[in-house]
């Protein structure tokens, strides 16, 4: 069934966004050869439920070993965000993935505010975002410890903390900037925002002025989920048939009702960002993303950079499937 909250992503709201993050190849000294991508996810949980369910997926991910969940960071200021993604990483087992939060903190609600119910009936490490650790500072401490060009990071919000990130300066963690920071321990950023090939999308439009400055100056690669990507493909009924203390489930019953399916925007983004999906997209040529002062964006092919946007090959139903197999897999 399709949900009828198919409003946010073309126009504003109030929400904000974050960034999804997937690992690479990583090296480490003295250990055998590791091929688990490592991944980083930027998110603005409680805005829309889909970051939920691509929570869901990295968690179920990295119990089966196929990716390694680094790092969460949170990118609305809202105090129920950490705690309510904390909630997701406990009930997987992965209560030691650190959550991140955005300053400052405030009483900011949502409509179907999930993002509390979970912070406050679900165990979780925070039970609010003010005691979670700074965004930018945790970025900072985690992506120090990474082999080089070792991470992913897929952005499925605004692009705030990414920014700030990037604007950065040397500190305890690292002497680097955090744009040396990113250049030398990021290996591509996939960012779920924008249209393809142009538009105006919600996590573009929420702080345009912080997506111009990561589109412009990323120093590694990046590959665009645009918004026609995940907007067909419809997933999360299945989650009625999960277990009745899974907080994913109760996100999804609160913000679209039991049994009803919710958009892919974030979950195709976070999937690709782990498992390349191949046979399921396929990427354009290089380009560059243009961003306007008002966040809209325009595809062009030239001058190439090392920018590329995700092109669908296989059916919405297809797609769904691969992800409703992930979202409603038992933990362990
Ligand atoms: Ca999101």
């Amino acid at each position: 069934m399709i949900s009828p909250l198919s409003r946010r992503r073309m126009l504003g709201g109030t929400a904000l966004a974050t960034a999804v993050v997937a690992g690479m190849l990583a090296s480490p000294a003295g250990a055998e050869a590791e091929t688990t991508p490592r991944l980083i996810i930027d998110t603005d949980i409680f805005a829309d439920v889909d970051d939920v369910g691509a929570l869901a997926i990295a968690n179920a991910a990295h119990q089966a070993g196929d990716v390694r969940l680094l790092a969460v960071v949170v990118n609305t200021p809202s105090r129920w965000g950490a705690p309510a993604a904390s909630a997701i990483n406990t009930y997987y087992g992965n209560s030691h993935v650190p959550v991140g939060a955005r300053e400052p903190v405030d009483d900011s609600v949502a409509e179907r505010n999930y993002a509390q119910y979970l912070a406050e009936h679900f165990p979780n490490s925070l039970r609010d975002g003010r005691y979670a650790p700074e965004a930018v500072s945790l970025y900072r401490s985690v992506l120090a410890g990474q082999p080089d060009h070792g991470v992913t990071i897929a952005a499925i919000g605004l692009q705030t903390n990414l920014a700030a990130l990037l604007a950065s300066g040397p500190d305890s963690r690292s002497r680097l900037t955090g744009r040396e920071l990113v250049a030398r321990k990021v290996a591509r950023l996939v960012v779920m925002g924008g249209q393809y090939p142009a538009g105006a999308e919600f996590n573009f439009t929420q702080d345009p002025a912080a997506t111009q400055r990561v589109v412009a100056a990323w120093p590694t690669r990046m590959i665009f989920d645009g918004f026609e990507i995940g907007d067909t493909v419809y997933t999360g009924a299945g989650l009625a048939g999960t277990a009745a203390d899974n907080p994913v489930r109760a996100a999804y019953r609160i913000y679209v009702g039991e049994g009803n399916n919710r958009s892919s925007w974030d979950l195709t983004a976070v999937h690709y960002a782990i498992y390349g999906a191949p046979g399921l997209y396929r990427l354009s040529g290089p380009g560059n993303n243009d961003i306007a002062t008002d966040g809209s964006n325009t595809w062009h092919d030239t001058p190439p950079k090392d920018q590329y946007y995700l092109v669908k090959t296989a059916s919405d139903d297809t797609i769904a499937g691969e992800l409703n197999q992930l979202l409603t897999r038992p933990r362990r």
